[in-house]
């Protein structure tokens, strides 16, 4: 029996960095679990006993119930800190945004960098959708870029899980062949995340070393 959570997570993901950020940035107490995508540790009958849908990023906690979506367990992490907005309207905007990013970001982005880059050799019955994710993709970048013109955080309150959401696949947008210079005002939104206190990289968080009861920070 775990004290504190378990975070499932894999190498190289723009959902499995959200609450791996927070975890960091607030020095959360979890135990973290790496899972290989691509040898299908997710699909295998441990991990779907635990998480039936089978991805991660996945929580479980010391009580035994169990948490999927990035950033729903982003939330979850920060409850209770400055990262998540003290107003209605700030935790509305919050929601409207993780919405935002699942359907018009992450649904496009991330398949098309996985197919592209992280895995083309699966990519060849997926290329009738390419045009369609870069479409998508490159709306969902200038709605977020209008968003961001004169603001610096994602929502009213600041710097909070709103963006800490809608930075995890948008920061690897060039991964999935999208030109960021295009959107300048995503551009410094990135690089004022990167300037947070905690703020790590992508490989420097998801280092792939599992921790077992102990924080992962350093
Ligand atoms: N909407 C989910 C998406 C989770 C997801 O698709 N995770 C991928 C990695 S980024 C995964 O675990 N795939 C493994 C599989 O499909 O077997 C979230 O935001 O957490």
């Amino acid at each position: 029996m775990h004290s504190h959570p378990t975070l499932y997570l894999t190498q190289g993901s723009g959902n499995s960095i959200k609450p791996a950020l927070v975890v960091r940035q607030l020095n959360r107490q979890v135990s973290i679990k790496y899972l290989d995508v691509l040898a299908g540790e997710t699909r295998e009958s441990a991990f779907l006993q635990l998480n039936p849908l089978g991805v991660v990023p996945y929580i479980t906690l010391p009580n035994g119930i169990g948490l999927g979506e990035s950033n729903a367990i982003a939330w979850y992490l920060a409850e209770g800190s400055k990262l998540v907005p003290d107003t209605e309207l700030g935790r509305a905007e919050t929601i409207a945004w993780m919405n935002f990013e699942q359907t018009a970001l992450e649904a496009n982005i991330s398949p098309l960098r996985f197919f592209t880059t992280i895995a083309p050799e699966l990519g060849a019955e997926h290329e009738h959708m390419f045009p369609v994710w870069r479409e998508k993709g490159n709306g969902g970048l200038t709605r977020l870029n209008d968003h961001l013109n004169k603001r610096d955080f994602i929502t009213e309150y600041g710097y909070c899980v709103a963006d800490i959401a809608v930075f995890g696949y948008t920061h690897l947008a060039e991964e999935a062949g999208f030109d960021l210079s295009a959107y300048p005002n995503v551009q410094q939104w990135i690089n004022r995340l990167a300037d947070q206190p905690g703020y790590q990289s992508i490989n420097v968080l998801l280092d792939g070393i599992n921790t077992d009861d102990t924080s992962i920070a350093a």
